[in-house]
């Protein structure tokens, strides 16, 4: 059983976003500042379209909180789209008739975006239906639902952080490891979260040329979670294995095409001898320690103690500027897909919602191992097993 989940909903130019949380524990201290910085931190990044400068992202508390506590009851939070006053017409819940040129209807699929496959799916002949709830605005809510995992991390020491690894190709070959202190370092106002600052201006070069040519780009995130203690996850099943759930949480993420834990993508030609994590005891901190962390902090599907370390690989956004050939889903004539408003790139945007699905994944499986109504009790029971780790 899952004890901590969530859904969200909502249109990327709809009244709002909603999510509604289910499962954290009762008196976790509820720091409204903290979620509103990572609901910031999602709209920063250059390379990004003109919506960012429409939207200023907060978060409203609809239930679930009182006096600045959890109550252990859902928690419900709305974010308001700001464009929506720009959109009520087109996205009005009542029946409209609306001019063809106000409508702003969609039939031309944009290649690589989800509007012909929903639109076959769903059935529906203005593939805005489609592009409304594909759209990456959604993860603006997940930002939300992770925060909240977050501050409950952040009570068992466990902090999560992320970097743009490569972007458009640069650097040509992207370290292996980037060590927790640089990840940490990054400022909101860098321009793409890049702990190399000759790289990252490189990448902006990159972002420039391709916005020239109306070109779009992707690249690599990393998400880091440190303190994480191991145990968690379990060997046993397989939709247990805490990689599996990481892998399928970032995966979901709009443009990510690809999951990696720890240098997964890369070790698969290296010999054994030089992947696995050599296993060492401290004596003296009654601890089992790795020099290397090739694994990501998982092994068999627990982790082991060690960071754990997910890389995120996302395609280039699928809404163009010089479209690419598409095909009229009323004529059935080819014709060029739709254009959008839309972003050149979104890697480091993505990282901070990697952080927020990573989060959540720990966060769920902590709820799982360390159970308890109330946050004191989830305390006692983490202690208790810290202790028999250290007794191990
Ligand atoms: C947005 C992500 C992108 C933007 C969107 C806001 O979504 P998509 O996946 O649809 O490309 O395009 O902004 C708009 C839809 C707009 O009108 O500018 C986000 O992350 O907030």
């Amino acid at each position: 059983m899952t004890l901590l989940r969530f859904v969200t909903a909502g249109e990327s130019h709809g009244r709002a976003l909603v999510a509604i949380i289910e499962g954290l524990p009762a008196g976790l201290t509820i720091d409204i500042d903290f979620i509103n910085h990572q609901l910031r931190r999602r709209q920063l990044g250059y390379g990004r379209g003109g919506r960012q400068k429409i939207e200023s992202d907060h978060v409203e508390i609809l239930s679930g909180v009182r006096h600045g506590q959890t109550l252990g009851s859902p928690i419900a939070v709305m974010i308001e789209n700001r464009d929506f006053a720009n959109w009520q017409d087109v996205m009005a819940v009542e029946l409209r008739e609306l001019e063809e040129s106000k409508a702003r209807r969609l039939t031309r699929p944009r290649p690589g975006h989800a509007d012909l496959a929903g639109g076959l799916k769903f059935n529906r002949r203005d593939l805005r239906d489609i592009l409304e709830r594909a759209s990456a605005r959604e993860t603006a809510a997940r930002v939300a639902v992770g925060a909240f995992a977050k501050l409950l991390l952040k009570e068992f020491n466990i902090e999560v952080a992320s970097h743009t690894l490569m972007l458009g190709g640069i650097p040509e070959h992207p370290p292996t490891e980037v060590l927790w202190e640089k990840i940490l370092a990054i400022q909101d106002d860098d321009l793409l979260r890049c702990v190399d600052k000759e790289t990252e201006q490189r990448m902006v070069v990159r972002i420039d040329e391709a916005k020239k040519a109306g070109d779009t780009l992707g690249g690599i995130f990393e998400v880091a979670a440190r303190e994480v203690p191991p145990g968690l996850g379990s060997h046993t099943q397989w939709d247990l294995k805490l990689d599996g759930r990481l892998a399928q949480a970032v995966m979901s993420i709009q443009a990510v095409k690809a999951v990696e834990i720890g240098i997964g993508a890369s070790i698969s030609g290296w010999p054994g001898s030089q992947v696995q994590d050599e296993i060492f005891y401290d004596s003296s901190e009654r601890t089992f320690f790795r020099q290397t962390n090739n694994s990501g902090g998982l092994e068999g599907g627990i982790t082991t103690g060690s960071e754990v370390r997910v890389r995120g690989h996302l395609k280039p956004l699928s809404t163009l500027r010089q479209p690419l050939m598409s095909v009229n889903i009323n004529t059935k004539e080819p014709d060029k897909g739709h254009f959008e408003r839309s972003d050149v790139t979104s890697v480091p945007a993505a990282g901070v919602v990697g952080e927020a699905m990573v989060a959540i994944v720990l966060a769920q499986a902590v709820r799982e191992k360390f159970g308890g109504d109330s946050l004191k009790e989830m305390r006692r029971n983490f202690a208790g097993y810290l202790e028999q780790v250290r007794s191990y």
